[in-house]
């Protein structure tokens, strides 16, 4: 039986990001995918130009409409932008009792435009985080949803211990550049797991998208986070490895 994977997330029409990149991934992973639109953007490989958010009740429609029919082996979230969507979410993954669901705490775009609107953090962490079976942070982003400036190894850690605190059973976070290589970072609660890898040279956009992706598409197959964690890390290296320019701004995973 095929495994299926649900992602709820933005749409990146330069197909680097967002859901576009999410459903490359599943498929790379042989896992089927289902995608359900948070917000539509205007970017190119050089960045988001603009926003556009759809309406509540037809987010809330398209969710209904899928899961009434097909209920998902795994979720992620990605970018979601508006904090009443939060709200929907954490209502369906009730209703229809769905498991395995990974948060990517998608805040900024590579380029450093903003992905959320005001208030959306404190609705991500009360309503999304205690659901959570993995979150996925990048520094910036664990640094943003704890107030910890992180700059050290020890950072990272305390950063991981106050955001299992809101309720997920595990976090990850990515992208500590900790003697030059790129280092993640999982906690359970129980142990601390790292696992790094050399620098690659160049910008690349879309990698904490590949990463969740790839962590979600696992536990659809029924891996736990460990073996997911450690797959979806090479998931991430080989497509860098292979990353390609396909505009004039940033690479793109090649997945
Ligand atoms: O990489 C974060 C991200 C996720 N999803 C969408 C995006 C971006 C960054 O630009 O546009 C749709």
């Amino acid at each position: 039986m095929n495994k299926i994977a649900l992602t709820v997330a933005g749409s990146d029409p330069s197909g680097g990001a967002g859901l576009q990149v999410d459903l490359k991934t599943f498929k790379s992973l042989g896992v089927y995918g289902l995608s359900v639109p948070s917000v539509l953007t205007a970017q190119n490989s050089e960045g988001v130009h603009s926003i556009h958010e759809l309406p509540q009740d037809f987010f809330r429609s398209q969710m209904d409409v899928l899961l009434q029919d097909i209920k998902p082996d795994a979720l992620k979230t990605g970018m979601i932008y508006s904090m009443e969507f939060i709200k929907v979410i954490a209502e369906k993954i009730k209703e229809y009792s769905l498991n395995n669901l990974v948060i990517d705490p998608v805040t900024v775009s590579s380029t450093g435009v903003m992905l959320i609107e005001d208030g959306f953090i404190d609705e991500l962490k009360l309503h999304l985080f205690p659901l959570a079976k993995v979150i996925t942070p990048n520094t910036n982003e664990a640094s943003v949803l704890t107030g910890i400036e992180i700059s050290n190894a020890q950072h990272i850690k305390d950063a991981a211990v106050k955001l299992r605190g809101f309720g997920p059973d595990a976090v990850i976070i990515t992208g500590g550049h900790l003697k030059g290589n790129a280092e993640d970072l999982l906690f359970d609660g129980d142990d601390f797991m790292t696992l790094e890898n050399d620098r690659l040279e160049g910008e690349f956009h879309g990698t904490g998208c590949v990463f969740s992706s790839a962590i979600t598409a696992c536990l659809a197959k029924g891996y736990d986070v460990k073996e997911s964690f450690i797959k979806a890390k090479e998931v991430v290296w080989n497509a860098m490895k292979s990353g390609i320019s396909v505009g004039n701004g940033m690479k793109v995973l090649n997945v």
